[in-house]
């Protein structure tokens, strides 16, 4: 392995030194980040990348087909004015208003997420280009939802095993807290998906918890009142700052984060201060 690789926290995430991800890899070096990735729990920090677009992608295409991609699944609808207008695999991310036209979707994921749970084959790697952060604040915190799973007590466990949930993005328009311009071209397309609530993971075969406030609206078969107080009891066990890491970005840091086993929120502090991101998002398997 030709890179270093250092804990960020007994719970999740790992940080990778000496690595340029610029440079076209071969397959193994590819698997050994991957791995990496994987025993970090699925949160892992390139330091001190320099990229273009075009090679950001070239090294995300390791990890799996790409939302936006020639012949694959576009990202969202409801996204698309965010897009990178010369590559569709990029969501751009960002608060920077140029031409009179905003650069990225402003606060996005400001409330516990995992991205586009809401599709069939929701996300597996997102993997984020830091470009520009702001001097202080715009840090996102990430959860562990296998270590959250693996907290639970048996009968709980046994309980949502057989259990269902409805994710639906027409909730995340109507709640999440930044409230970004949602106009009628963000509601169309297929954005409503229903998923087990435990999910066992493709590569590791761990279990995790797999709702989440931003995009899950209720259980199957269960009636409104019993399904918010279950989600909201597994929404509170799973933000418990045990099962969280914050990270605090630095100039060119590349972060990949595994939707499969892990909730997000981005915290919205840093004003006018510019933020902008670039980001890849993998297609998952369909949740099993
Ligand atoms: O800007 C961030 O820190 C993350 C934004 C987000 O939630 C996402 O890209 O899914």
């Amino acid at each position: 392995m030709s890179f270093t690789v250092n804990p960020l926290s007994p719970v999740l995430g790992a940080e990778i030194t000496g690595l340029d991800i610029a440079q076209p890899m071969g397959e193994n070096l590819a698997k050994d980040i991957r791995q990496s990735w994987l025993d970090a729990g699925g949160l892992l920090v390139i330091r001190d990348q320099t990229l273009t677009t075009e090679q950001h992608i070239q090294f995300s295409r390791h990890f799996g087909p790409l939302f936006g991609a020639p012949g694959e699944t576009p990202l969202q609808e409801t996204v698309s004015r965010y897009l990178h207008p010369d590559h569709p695999e990029i969501y751009r991310v960002s608060n920077r208003v140029e031409n009179g036209k905003p650069k990225g979707r402003a606060g996005a994921g400001t409330y516990w997420h995992s991205d586009v749970s809401f599709k069939q084959r929701p996300a597996s790697a997102s993997i984020m280009h830091a470009i520009e952060i702001p001097d202080i604040g715009g840090d996102t915190l990430f959860c562990n939802m296998t270590a959250a799973y693996e907290a639970l007590s048996g009968a709980m466990k046994e309980m949502l095993a057989p259990l269902h949930a409805h994710h639906d993005f027409a909730q995340t328009a109507a709640t999440q807290f930044a409230k970004p311009v949602v106009i009628e071209e963000d509601l169309k397309g297929d954005n409503r998906a229903v998923h087990p609530v435990v999910r066992t993971h493709g590569d590791t075969g761990r279990k995790s918890l797999y709702v989440n406030p931003g995009m899950t609206t209720g259980l199957d078969n269960f009636d409104d009142e019993e399904s918010a107080v279950l989600l909201g009891f597994l929404f509170d066990h799973a933000t418990q700052p045990e099962f969280t890491f914050r990270h605090h970005y630095r100039q060119g840091d590349v972060v990949m984060w595994d939707n499969r086993s892990l909730m997000h929120y981005a915290i919205n502090d840093y004003g006018d201060q510019p933020r902008y991101m670039e980001r890849t998002t993998s297609i998952g398997e369909k949740p099993a």
